[in-house]
């Protein structure tokens, strides 16, 4: 494949296919991202960005790669490194939580960065957010870390006069990792994209405060039209019905329960068709023991050709075991 057949989308890679790739794809790429062990990276326009969380199924790590169909050029500014194409750019950037400070207030700081770089860019559109912070379910001043994170996201959307309903709020992940500080990654568009929700459950940015003060601030999928294809971003999705966790301690009625929400919400997406187009899943697991039982339900779901990678993570509710977010790609329109 020549660079000119890039397309646009996504990729999960192990460690022997990423060099080769990234130059097969040289100045088409949005955004790599390395999940487990970290090794040395082949040159990129921005630092390399990783994520301490296990890759479980045999490998030492993995490589999540965005190209763009269009040639990308890099844009810095205010310590957060990005590349865009005419239409949407994909951009990082990492806080380190000192002694004193509170997630809470990183989060909202991180928030406001992020503003104020794809406004001054001018791709103001968040349209797919992902959040990776350690001890996501602990308490730090008598909050769980992940309901302090919400509150500064939160604050942020307000101060910054961002409005919270199905206009502008991107599709997300908010996982926790073994180690590091609050790594945040996302892509922006020109234009908005449109905002799925899923029947079966309470928009997430309505939920109740028995989940903390404030609620979480995205949608459920995001369907944008990029690169000449329908592009179905599926948020993190869990075992949640209404608002409240079911299955609580069920490992296998949890995936049965999130992959019946993930098929509710392609049904609500314009274009899914399961005989066309590729999907990509990133499942989150809370514990390796439930690996097996996890990829054989995904695979008998999906089929063998979607493209699964198996993390190893905590969830941002503590009664969770497994969360999945996909990337559905359609180019038959
Ligand atoms: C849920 O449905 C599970 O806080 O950005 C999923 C996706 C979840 C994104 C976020 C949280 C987030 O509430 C958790």
């Amino acid at each position: 494949m020549d660079s000119s057949s890039t397309q646009f989308g996504l990729a999960y890679l192990d460690a022997d296919e990423i060099g080769a790739y990234l130059e097969t794809h040289a100045g088409h790429v949005l955004g790599v991202i390395g999940f487990g062990r970290s090794m040395q990276m082949p040159a990129l326009s921005c630092a390399p960005l990783w994520v301490d969380i296990p890759v479980l199924g045999g490998r030492d790590n993995s490589f999540e790669v965005w190209t763009s169909d269009s040639p990308t050029v890099r844009c810095v500014r205010d310590g957060i490194c990005g590349a865009a194409d005419e239409k949407v750019m994909f951009a990082s950037l990492t806080l380190q939580q000192h002694a004193g400070e509170s997630l809470e207030k990183l989060a909202s700081q991180a928030y406001t960065r992020i503003f104020e770089y794809i406004d001054h860019f001018e791709y103001r559109h968040l349209l797919r957010v992902w959040h990776y912070f350690p001890q996501i379910n602990d308490d730090e001043n008598g909050l769980e870390r992940y309901r302090g994170f919400n509150v500064g996201r939160h604050g942020a959307f307000v101060a910054n006069g961002r409005s919270i309903g199905e206009e502008d709020v991107p599709a997300a992940s908010a996982l926790g990792s073994n180690s590091g500080s609050l790594t945040i990654y996302f892509m922006a568009g020109k234009l908005p994209g449109k905002a799925v929700e899923n029947p079966r459950q309470v928009s997430a940015y309505q939920y109740p405060d028995q989940f903390g003060p404030k609620s979480p601030i995205f949608v459920r999928a995001l369907s944008v039209r990029l690169g000449g294809q329908d592009c179905f971003f599926i948020s993190g999705t869990a075992s949640i019905v209404g608002f409240e966790t079911l299955h609580q301690g069920d490992s296998e009625k949890q995936t049965a329960e999130t992959l019946l929400n993930i098929r509710t919400l392609l049904q609500q997406g314009p274009h899914y068709d399961p005989a066309q187009g590729r999907m990509l899943l990133k499942v989150y697991v809370r514990h390796e023991h439930d690996l097996a039982m996890v990829q054989s339900r995904v695979q008998a779901e999906f089929g063998k050709a979607c493209q699964a990678v198996y993390l190893h993570s905590n969830i941002c509710r503590s009664d969770l075991l497994l969360e999945i977010e996909g990337a559905y790609f359609n180019d038959a329109r």
